[in-house]
């Protein structure tokens, strides 16, 4: 397959004041971009070319390609990164097979929230925080630089990009701040729910 950019699923201003236009503009369409286009030259002579997106962001790790994994890496997650928001989104109120899994495996929204943002406020440097699917259990876990839970074996079904290009012009470093305010604002848990239904 040959990466491409997608377009957003909304205006840039739509998920102001939580995350603006300015910050989607460069985060869009300069470092999605730049992961679009390092990722096709890297892909070229890998060996995993013919393959699918999920099956090239697992090859890349198993092949300790670095470049493929960051690169393809980082489009898998910033194309679900933009799926995973929504205006008015953010709440308590979720799907209710994601529920029954969040009470059974994580101790319930609350405790899940403060793990979630947990992971993200300790991943060292660049990475991601995640909720995943392992072996029919819901885990919260992180990642460092573009990698995610499908190069460990589990099926990522919501992430938030804790790199500081995600935040920086809105929260600067306040990296819990940012974490929060995606939490309890922007979280498109219908996406969430669609990927569990893959998943699980
Ligand atoms: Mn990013």
């Amino acid at each position: 397959m040959t990466f491409k950019l997608p377009d957003l699923p909304y205006a840039y201003d739509a998920l102001a004041p939580h995350m603006s236009a300015e910050t989607l503009q460069f985060h869009h369409d300069k470092h999605h971009l730049a992961y679009v286009d390092n990722g096709n030259k890297l892909l070229a002579g890998s060996g995993l070319e013919g393959k699918s997106l999920e099956e090239i962001v697992k090859g890349a790790y198993e092949k300790k390609n670095a470049g493929l994994i960051n690169n393809a890496g980082q489009h898998y997650n910033h194309l679900h990164f933009w799926q995973w928001m929504k205006k008015g989104g953010g709440g308590k109120k979720l799907p209710g097979k994601l529920q029954a899994m969040v009470d059974k495996d994580l101790g319930g929204y609350d405790k899940m929230r403060a793990d979630f943002v947990n992971a993200g406020v300790t991943q060292f440097g660049s990475g991601w925080a995640w909720l995943a699917v392992k072996g029919g259990k819901l885990e919260v876990t992180k990642t460092p630089n573009g990698e995610n839970p499908l190069m460990y074996g589990a099926q990522p079904i919501l992430g938030c990009d804790v790199w500081e290009h995600s935040y920086y012009i809105d929260y600067r470093n306040a990296r819990p701040k940012y974490l929060e305010a995606w939490f309890d604002n922007l979280v498109n848990w219908e996406y969430v729910e669609a990927m569990l239904g893959k998943a699980a």
